[in-house]
């Protein structure tokens, strides 16, 4: 990876190239429990793809985010003033209909002018055929899908940009590389062939499994991404300028970050082990609190939320990032005192590493998304029952993080159960009172690259259609009943929405005000160093108590009022 940066580097003066990245959003998808989260944070893929161009010096590089745009239209785009050597599109599953409007639009530029045309992302990593039409009335589609990660694509450009002559587009240097068979060499493509260039897709090429980046110190520093964002608007086209450094925390408050990719389970409805060709892969600890601080210092974000698979996946790799972290929040300077991060780990694993809960606290992890999916095990078991989960909730609590359970609600469980704790309402109830503040109901949803996927399909359980109406890509999303063989699917849908109606309502709020859950003010001075805390005279931390106690009210209420607004937005 290194090595071919730095290739780039050399070939990137002499092509004056300029891209485009979209990212595509559908707002039909905008619901509980990512509201929020889903306009406020960069997506970290476009960003890293951005910072990827960037670092080999394609500096002529924006990213336009749909969330942001959603009148943006590529067949109107101007770079530089000009129409730009590469489209670039990124989309998950759910956001189909955009991606493919997105690339359709790119379609209608003149060919002899038009970009090269890449997919990409997680959409396109399971089913990269899907932007390929083979409808002879209506041809259109990606030139390329990618179907890994930067290298791969770094990989496309190095062999495009050597073959390329002198005033030749991109697009035509990539269709002579395609008919000469360069492509063949780049595992992690697939390409269409069709009797013209424009034509219907007749045929499929795909180049094998990506080559996956080992070490992820190589990867280009995500600070650069940040530099290339289109400002917010609802033109079609795009700004002069791209955002201005010291307004980009405006409208991105959390900072997502890498840290660590893969988990050592097999869930049956989960594509990650797959995808991670049964790798796990990390940071080292000081290159993630460099990128922090590179972040904090440019743009003034201080929240970040890990992009982890299973963040405790690894005592190793986990500790090395933990204590680096640590190390600098000892310090008590800028930015390092002021970050906060979360992110995401199983039960599992959050036991296993317990005793190391108190670094881990203190390298600034606030909130831990936590696969709990069945407290009974009845659905799925990665060493998570009932005892064990209210026992890392409550260690979470006592070192003052944030346990959120993330839950998947599925046909054979009630809503409320007697004398057992089988009903989603049960289960509800017993997390908020083991500490979680927030949480994620979901139903048990097919998703293309697990093990299930297929079997979802075939046996008849995923639903075609509901009453004329096709179940489309932005309702596949966990939040609404695709695939059941219940009776009456309707009333799982009512259960989900009773989920949060029973966890988020003026209730709770009205209790939150008078006993906060989240009313743990000793854990803030039992997890500082020891020589921190005998720094305090005793007035100072009584003070401090009850400033975590007023605190964990405010925040409380807070949550309460954003589950209930999410919930009415539902
Ligand atoms: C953080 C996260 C979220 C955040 C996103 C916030 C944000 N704005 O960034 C929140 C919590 C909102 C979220 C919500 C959902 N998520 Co989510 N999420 C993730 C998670 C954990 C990390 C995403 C990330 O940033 N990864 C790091 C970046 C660097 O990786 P990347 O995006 O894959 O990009 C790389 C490659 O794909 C490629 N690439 C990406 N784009 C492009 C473009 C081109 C042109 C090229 C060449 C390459 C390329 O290069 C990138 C760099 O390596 C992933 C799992 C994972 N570990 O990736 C799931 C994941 C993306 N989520 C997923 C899903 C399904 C959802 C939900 C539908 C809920 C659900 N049922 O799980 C909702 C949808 C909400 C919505 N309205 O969009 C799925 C998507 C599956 C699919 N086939 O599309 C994933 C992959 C998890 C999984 N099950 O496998 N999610
Ligand atoms: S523990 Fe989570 S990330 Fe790991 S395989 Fe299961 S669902 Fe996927």
């Amino acid at each position: 990876m290194t090595a071919i940066r730095q290739r780039l580097r050399g070939l990137a003066s002499r092509h004056d190239l300029s891209t485009v990245i979209a990212c595509a959003f559908d707002h039909r998808t905008r619901i509980l429990p990512f509201i929020y989260a889903d306009l406020r944070m960069i997506p970290a893929g476009v960003r890293a793809i951005g910072s990827a161009l960037a670092d080999s010096g394609f500096g002529k590089t924006r990213v336009v985010l749909q969330q942001w745009n959603r009148n943006f239209s590529p067949s109107q785009m101007r770079l530089d003033g000009r129409i730009p050597d590469l489209f670039l599109v990124s989309s998950m599953h759910l956001h189909s209909a955009e991606c493919d409007r997105l690339i359709q639009d790119a379609n209608r530029i003149d060919p002899a002018q038009r970009p090269l045309i890449i997919a990409g992302g997680p959409r396109i990593i399971y089913e990269p055929w899907q932007v390929f039409s083979s409808d002879a009335n209506h041809p259109w589609g990606a030139d390329v899908a990618v179907t890994g990660e930067e290298y791969v694509l770094l990989h496309l450009l190095e062999v495009l940009l050597s073959m390329r002559a002198r005033n030749e587009t991109l697009r035509a240097a990539f269709l002579r590389a395609r008919q000469a068979g360069a492509l063949d060499e780049i595992p992690g493509l697939v390409y269409s062939r069709s009797a013209t260039p424009d034509g219907p897709c007749e045929e499929l090429v795909d180049t094998g499994i990506q080559r996956l980046l080992g070490d992820l110190d190589e990867l280009p520093y995500p600070v650069l991404g940040y530099q290339l964002m289109e400002p917010p608007s609802a033109a079609a086209t795009l700004g002069p300028h791209a955002l201005p450094a010291n307004r980009v925390r405006k409208h991105c408050t959390v900072s997502s970050i890498v840290l660590t990719t893969g988990c050592k389970f097999r869930c049956s409805y989960c594509p990650i082990p797959a995808y991670n060709q049964r790798q796990h892969r990390a940071k080292s600890g000081e290159r993630v609190a460099d990128e922090m601080q590179q972040i904090a210092e440019t743009y003034g974000i201080v929240n970040f939320f890990g992009t982890d698979d299973n963040f405790f996946n690894d005592t190793k790799r986990t500790l090395d990032i933990a204590e680096a972290l640590a190390r600098r929040v000892n310090t008590r300077q800028r930015p390092y005192c002021k970050i906060r991060w979360a992110t995401e780990a199983t039960i599992h694993d959050t036991l296993r590493l317990q005793e190391h809960l108190p670094v881990i606290r203190q390298s600034g992890l606030m909130a831990l998304w936590l696969g709990v999916e069945d407290l009974t095990g009845t659905l799925v078991k990665k060493g998570q029952d009932e005892s064990k989960t209210i026992r890392a909730f409550r260690l979470l609590r006592e070192h003052g993080i944030y346990p959120v359970p993330m839950m998947m609600h599925y046909d054979a469980q009630p809503l409320v159960t007697w004398k057992s704790n089988q009903g989603l309402l049960n289960q509800l109830g017993t997390l908020r009172k083991a500490g979680a503040l927030y949480t994620q109901v979901l139903m048990l949803t097919p998703s293309p690259g697990s093990k299930w996927y297929e079997d979802t399909y075939t046996s008849g359980l995923a639903i075609a259609e509901v009453h004329g109406a096709a179940v489309e890509p932005h309702i596949v999303d966990g939040n609404y009943v695709v695939a059941s063989k219940h009776p009456r699917p309707w009333l799982k849908q009512l259960n989900l929405l009773a989920g949060y109606t029973y966890f988020f309502n003026p209730l709770r709020l009205a209790f939150a005000l008078v006993r906060s859950k989240s009313a743990i003010p000793w854990a803030d001075l039992e997890t500082r160093p020891p020589e921190d805390v005998a720094r305090y005279s005793v007035w100072q931390r009584i003070r401090r108590r009850l400033y975590l106690k007023a605190r964990a009210h405010v925040i409380d209420a807070g949550v309460q009022l954003f589950g209930m607004y999410g919930l009415m937005h539902t």
